[in-house]
């Protein structure tokens, strides 16, 4: 299969590993964590802004395209990159855990699943085969195979259904993708928290074939220590050569926890929506900027961060911002919590390469136990 994506790993420390994608748009530099774009935009932020805070690839969501402004459209506006002038790579969700968590009458077939849209109650269907074509349609570099995701707990065989299901529409997703040098496909592991389930799902995925596997499937209710469980053994289960990406994760401490575990990306809406709500995330904790104690204080959010909110902007001037819903309050806490994040990776990046990711990960621990922010 041609394909003008490729995965070199440069380095592995214990399990956690370094490397890069190459793509005809760029390099992503793994572990990478990919900001959300949902609906053409990195709310807030400008991409060059986004691009500043060192991030490599963004997410872009076939479920909120394909209702508003339509796939079609944007093909013939030139593209997603384009359409949102975004030169560097992007990665498409496949839309089928969007229509799950957000659209409304939903009915599932063997075909597909059929949706009423959370925006206006209209009428819509999505396949495997659709969902290849909509991420086509918007020049998606990386195209995820169409899934579906149960919600956690469910019986273990609701959970080997629906992941049968998926791995059968992982097959059709593959003959609708075709051979598109320079993109590639990722499928989808599923499988709940049951080890034999994730075991079957990954055989079921190798067979096939794809240039990039995700884990799928969790964060969906299951707490942080069953999620670790589960990537106890799931990224072994998977290509060692081919990037590994755990979809929707998450927190600081779940990131660093997943690279621990062999975790290659991973993409989460938590620092762009928390920089909208004021939480804040930075190396020694959670803050909340609308809490009354920072009216009057004159530091910046993390003095050691080189981001524009830390660089220029006292904790009172963005509790100020954020209490009177000034626009540049969203602005500022995203650009930080997204240079936090992408800081973080950077940090993860060099300590692997160094083989001193064991050391990075205890004083990234210990920095957060001494409170106090
Ligand atoms: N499948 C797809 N997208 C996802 C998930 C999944 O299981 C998850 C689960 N955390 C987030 N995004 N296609
Ligand atoms: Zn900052």
């Amino acid at each position: 299969m041609a394909s003008h994506v490729t995965f070199d790993l440069h380095a592995r420390d214990g399990k956690a590993r370094a490397g890069a994608i190459q793509t005809t748009r760029g390099r992503i530099r793994t572990p990478a964590f990919m900001p959300v774009g949902t609906a053409a935009t990195v709310k807030a932020m400008l991409p060059e802004s986004v691009a500043a805070t060192g991030a490599d690839v963004l997410l872009g969501n076939t479920y909120h395209l394909m209702l508003r402004p339509g796939a079609e459209r944007i093909a013939a506006l030139g593209g997603l990159h384009r359409f949102m002038n975004w030169e560097k790579p992007i990665l498409t969700d496949s839309g089928g855990f969007q229509v799950m968590s957000l659209a409304g009458l939903r009915k599932l077939t063997e075909r597909g699943v059929t949706f009423r849209s959370h925006i206006d109650g209209s009428k819509h269907d999505l396949t495997p085969e659709r969902s290849i074509e909509i991420q086509q349609l918007l020049g998606a570099d990386i195209v995820m195979c169409f899934d579906e995701c149960p919600a956690l707990p469910a019986t273990d065989a609701a959970v080997a259904e629906s992941m049968r299901l998926s791995m059968r529409w992982a097959k059709r997703s593959r003959e609708a993708f075709g051979d598109r040098p320079g993109h590639a496909l990722f499928g989808i592991q599923q499988g709940g928290v049951t080890e034999e389930l994730r075991g079957e799902s990954a055989e079921a995925l190798r067979e096939i074939g794809f240039d990039g596997y995700a884990i799928g499937g969790l964060a969906v209710g299951e707490g942080q220590e069953a999620m670790f469980g589960v990537l106890e053994y799931a990224p072994d289960m998977l290509p060692r050569n081919k990037p590994r990406y755990l979809m929707g994760v998450g927190k600081p401490d779940d990131i660093v926890g997943a690279v621990a575990r062999g975790i290659d990306m991973m993409d989460c809406v938590l620092p762009s929506r928390s920089g909208r709500t004021g939480q804040v995330f930075t190396r020694h904790g959670v803050l909340n900027i609308k809490n009354a104690r920072h009216q009057d204080d004159p530091r910046p959010l993390d003095e050691a961060c080189g981001c524009p909110a830390c660089r220029n902007y006292s904790r009172a001037y963005l509790h100020h911002v954020f209490r009177s819903q000034e626009i540049i309050s969203s602005m500022l806490l995203t650009w930080h919590n997204l240079h936090y994040y992408q800081q973080i990776m950077a940090e993860m990046r060099d300590a692997i390469t160094a083989g001193q990711f064991a050391d990075w990960q205890s004083a990234f621990h210990r920095q957060r136990e001494q409170g106090d922010i």
